[in-house]
């Protein structure tokens, strides 16, 4: 009997213009050149009922209360846990652009409690490996060229740093962190080749949940 060898849950974690949407898109690439079934994903999901909230809310044509697009952005991930799910059973490597750390970091860089932020993220599925670009305070002031969105400004973002820190203390079993400050090129290769190492590794191991 033949088993389907599962893919691997691959994200990206990081603060608002860390080189996250470039990273992905780059590693989703370059598997695919080599023939691996790779479908790319990101979070959040803004087509959906609960995504146009959300986007609404970023765009700042909504407002809601800070708890209350907290548990949104964990219903978006949680409306796509079943096609995540199928999609690796069925071989498919996942490279998704944030999960729930942003949703742990974002939120509680605005003061609501850590283990609260966290509750409603447990029982997703695990990624097998999370790339988080690091971005220093300094490079964070200096880029200076943020958009509009609600998040996008420099003392809010150095406070999102601390939290993506101290997650990357707690799940540095399977967080790999990278200076977001080097060149694109040099990213990229130094992540790919912890990505290579990961996918002949994950086949052996059964899916897993936060
Ligand atoms: P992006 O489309 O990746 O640029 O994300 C949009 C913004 O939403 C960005 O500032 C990060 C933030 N964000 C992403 N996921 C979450 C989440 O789960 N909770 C909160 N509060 N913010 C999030
Ligand atoms: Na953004
Ligand atoms: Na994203």
């Amino acid at each position: 009997m033949s088993v389907v060898k599962r893919g691997a849950f691959i994200v990206f974690e990081g603060c608002d213009r860390s080189g996250k949407t470039t990273q992905s898109r780059l590693l989703a690439e370059l598997l695919k050149s080599k023939g691996i079934a790779t479908v790319s994903m990101n979070f959040p999901e803004r087509s959906s009922s609960i995504g146009q909230v959300i986007n609404s809310y970023l765009t700042n044509s909504k407002d809601l209360p800070d708890e209350v697009i907290h548990l949104m952005f964990s219903a978006n991930r949680w409306e796509h846990m079943n096609q995540i799910k199928q999609q690796l059973l069925k071989g498919t490597t996942l490279i998704v652009d944030r999960y729930s750390y942003s949703g742990v970091a974002y939120s509680a860089a605005k003061g609501l409690d850590f283990d609260w932020c966290y509750a409603p993220e447990k029982g997703l599925l695990k990624p097998d490996a999370v790339f988080y670009l690091k971005t220093s305070v300094d490079s964070l002031t200096n880029r200076g060229q943020y958009g509009e969105e609600r998040y996008e400004k420099v003392e809010f973002q150095s406070r999102v740093a601390q939290v993506f820190d101290r997650i990357c203390y707690r799940e540095a079993s399977y967080w790999h962190q990278f200076d977001a400050s080097q060149s694109a090129e040099d990213l990229h290769s130094r992540i790919t080749s912890i990505a290579e190492d990961l996918l002949q590794k994950v086949e052996a191991q059964p899916l897993d949940t936060l």
